[in-house]
């Protein structure tokens, strides 16, 4: 193979790179001649005029929800990182020891050399959102060359394909290497290696290659070809790994599922591949459509990279669009049922000792990935999370009930319920230390999917009974003060100050779990005995105060330091992602709570998902302006460096991390609906930057999608379809009215809630 002449294939790179130094792939770099901007493409596309310089920070992701595959778009030497969801090392539940809980495992690359690729004039390299497709695309030696990246759910594989305009224009070699120092067989044009880590998980991957024309052999570990018209990959990988406690998640061996997969990917013409990997893609995509109005002029000749550093100083709507469609991308693309839910990094990973082990952190990260499934239609793509969460609670719940931590002065344990530690692994391990409610906060994911799905058969069988042994777990472990009122004892806020009794974050998210369950009983007409007793709880838990600066206090005791910039915002979770403190109901609740927001300041404390939660806090208080502010924020951070993670990854702080870009799709489609107070409130935190736009598709609670169309920041339509069939109320400022549709029925109203379509079923109200 070459010697990687490109930056972006040196994986031994520093990640940080500073501003200057940014320029310097494509000024120096004579191998790659730009293309003209005459080529700029449509809004949902990300697109560059040099290979990947780094390959976390700046190769493009697809994924069929199992199978990842990073493009880093090299010429001479082309470079797919491989990823399988499940390869962790790792015990089985290690007992809390972080040591041994393992991480997740890069699986391998495929390597291309394609000598004499290098230079190049009309370099591009994209990843369409529209159809889940990555390129590149170059013109040398008087040939024009294109390939083309996707990753097949229904095939199950990853699939390339090479093409030029010319025939038998290309020579070169494939070869596949695993991550762990595996032997690569060949037969058949076939590349396979496997292996089985020390923890016994068994491993394959299969590549395919399929010329076109000229000679083919295989020397050594690559296939290598002359004189070939073009050629396709069909990659097909898998794990013995299974999401089944009661197996002790290991499945059978994964060969012939592999095999069988290739097989049949290889006898299937590229096009029927594509059109079906596409057709799938777009059934959950295309649900969606966001238009936040024109960008200045100039901007769409600029490539993403580019056009980020100056989105970042100034509006861009487009860019805006495409950071809310890339995260519902990356969600299609990493977490699909039957598949284990987005890690840190989602899926895609280039190491073996990945930051935080590329693990299921339960106090901010796991949660913020999934904020948008629901809101941003997308609801299938949570299954996942649920599936997992249910393959591990018998490990969790068996880890808690034997937990010191949680022993009492008598020295009893718990004897019903499960909570968690913040970090988990795929096989019942935890590590760290206990994040007390995160098993609230895993669980307001169950009831948002039945709030928003209504799919009553899910919040029968999975969603109330975990809720209900939450509840019996906090039953159990409440602790009473003096005064009579109930607090979670020694909690923490993640992830600083004490750890003290009736912290902010525990108390809201005890609160949070308690109306969750007494919604959900309430919806099913079951369990009314124990609802009393919950409800009567609920009413005695300790509820946050406001501080001698006016914050909502973090601690029981009020001790916030104005000046802290911590990038959590855990004692604001009762705003959002919760639902305790709302505008109308609680307004000086928000009122503090922006308070203690103001004073988190703008750092972001290094951490790009800060400002990922910090966008739907403020849209939860109507600040659209404060919203969009701290949007810019995301797509500002670290622009003062290279590795600004072109590819548009969030990082944290140098390292990349997926959570804050679900959370900035969250908090777009936050500030253009809301539907947690009982009403679905229209264009509720518009900010200036977007007068006139419209969205299609977004969901609301109660099993809605809403289309709006705004002029000038003011409301001019909105189509509400129902699901199930039931009755909502509508906001939009101080104009609301009640409605009542049967299943599958639409309704427009104008920007004054005057409907254009089916008067009879439109009741006016006085705006409450
Ligand atoms: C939490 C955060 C860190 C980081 C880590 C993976 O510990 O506080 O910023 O996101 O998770």
């Amino acid at each position: 193979m070459n010697s990687h002449r490109f930056p972006a294939l040196r994986t031994g790179m520093p990640r940080i790179v500073c501003s200057l130094a940014y320029l310097l792939p494509i000024a120096l770099a004579p191998a790659v001649r730009a293309h003209s901007a005459a080529a700029a493409p449509s809004p949902s596309v990300l697109w560059y005029l040099q290979p990947a310089y780094d390959i976390m920070a700046g190769a493009l992701p697809i994924g069929n929800g199992r199978l990842g595959g990073l493009i880093a778009g090299g010429l001479s030497d082309e470079r797919i990182v491989l990823n399988d969801d499940s390869l962790w090392t790792g015990d089985t539940n290690p007992g809390g020891d972080y040591g041994k809980m393992g991480s997740y495992q890069k699986l391998g690359e495929i390597d291309i050399d394609l000598p004499g690729h290098d230079p190049a004039d009309g370099y591009r390299r994209d990843l369409d959102l529209a159809s889940a497709t990555a390129h590149v695309r170059y013109r040398t030696g008087g040939v024009t060359y294109q390939r083309e990246y996707f990753a097949s759910r229904p095939a199950r594989v990853l699939v390339a394909r090479f093409t030029a305009d010319k025939p038998a224009a290309y020579s070169g070699s494939i070869a596949l290497a695993g991550a762990h120092s595996e032997k690569t067989t060949i037969s058949g044009n076939r590349l396979v290696f496997s292996g089985k880590l020390s923890n016994g998980m068994a491993y394959e991957t299969q590549l395919q290659v399929i010329a076109d024309g000229g000679a083919v052999h295989t020397d050594g570990s690559k296939v290598t070809f002359d004189h070939c018209n073009g050629f396709i990959l069909i990659l097909g990988a898998g794990t013995s790994y299974i999401m089944d406690f009661a197996k002790n998640y290991v499945g059978g061996d994964p060969h012939p599922a592999i095999s069988q997969h290739v097989a049949i990917a290889s006898q299937t013409s590229y096009a029927r591949l594509r059109h079906d990997h596409v057709a799938d893609y777009r059934s959950l995509f295309d649900r969606v459509s966001l238009s936040l109005g024109d960008s200045p002029g100039d901007r769409r000749a600029l490539p993403t990279d580019a056009r980020k550093i100056l989105a970042a100083q100034g509006v861009d709507p487009e860019m805006d669009q495409l950071l809310f469609q890339y995260g519902r991308y990356l969600m299609i693309a990493c977490s699909r049922p039957g598949g284990l839910p987005a890690n840190l990094q989602g899926l895609w990973n280039d190491s073996n000792t990945p930051p935080w082990d590329s693990d299921y952190h339960t106090d901010i990260n796991i949660q913020m990935n999934y904020w948008p499934a629901e809101t941003a239609n997308l609801s299938e793509c949570a299954l996942p999370l649920f599936d997992f969460v249910e393959s591990q609670v018998p490990s969790w719940r068996t880890q808690t009930q034997a937990a010191p931590e949680y022993k009492r002065p008598s020295g009893a344990l718990p004897t019903r319920g499960f909570d968690l530690r913040a970090s988990t692994n795929i096989t019942g391990g935890m590590g760290w230390l206990w994040i007390k409610t995160a098993n609230a906060w895993l669980l307001q994911s169950y009831w948002e999917h039945y709030a928003f799905t209504g799919d009553r058969d899910f919040l029968r069988t999975r969603a109330y009974p975990l809720l209900k042994e939450a509840c019996e777990f906090w039953d159990d472990e409440l602790k009473t003060l003096p005064d009579g009122r109930l607090v979670v004892a020694g909690g923490w806020s993640p992830e600083h100050g004490p750890f003290a009794d009736g912290t902010s974050f525990n108390q809201e998210l005890v609160w949070d779990l308690f109306t969750n369950y007494l919604d959900a009983g309430k919806a099913l007409g079951i369990d009314a005995d124990y609802r009393a007793r919950v409800t009567s709880l609920r009413a005695k838990l300790l509820v946050p105060k406001i501080g001698r600066w006016g914050q909502l206090q973090e601690w029981r005791d009020d001790i916030d330091d104005p000046n802290d910039r911590h990038r959590h915002t855990s004692h604001l979770i009762g705003v959002y992602p919760g639902r305790q403190f709302t505008l109308r109901q609680t307004p000086e609740m928000i009122r503090a709570a922006k308070v203690s927001l103001q004073h988190r300041g703008n750092s972001g404390d290094a951490a790009e998902w800060s400002f990922a939660w910090r966008t739907p806090l403020y849209a939860r208080m109507h600040d659209g302006d404060g919203a969009y502010h701290q949007m810019a924020q995301f797509l500002a951070a670290r622009n003062s460096c290279v590795n600004l993670f072109g590819n548009l990854s969030d990082i944290t702080p140098a390292v990349v991390q997926i959570d804050g870009n679900f959370g900035i799709t969250a908090g777009i489609a936050e500030m253009l609906l809301q539907s947690h107070t009982g009403e679905i409130e229209l264009l509720p935190a518009l900010p200036a930057a977007w007068p006139s736009g419209s969205v299609r598709g977004l969901q609301a609670r109660g099993g809605f999608q809403i289309d709006e169309t705004w002029s000038r920041g003011i409301l001019t339509k909105v189509t509400l379809t129902s699901r199930t069939g039931t009755t909502c109320r509508l906001r939009y400022g101080a104009k609301l009215v009640s409605l009542s549709l049967h299943p599958a029925q639409s309704i427009t109203l104008d920007g004054h809630l005057k409907p254009l379509t089916d008067t009879k079923r439109v009741q006016s109200e006085r705006a409450g």
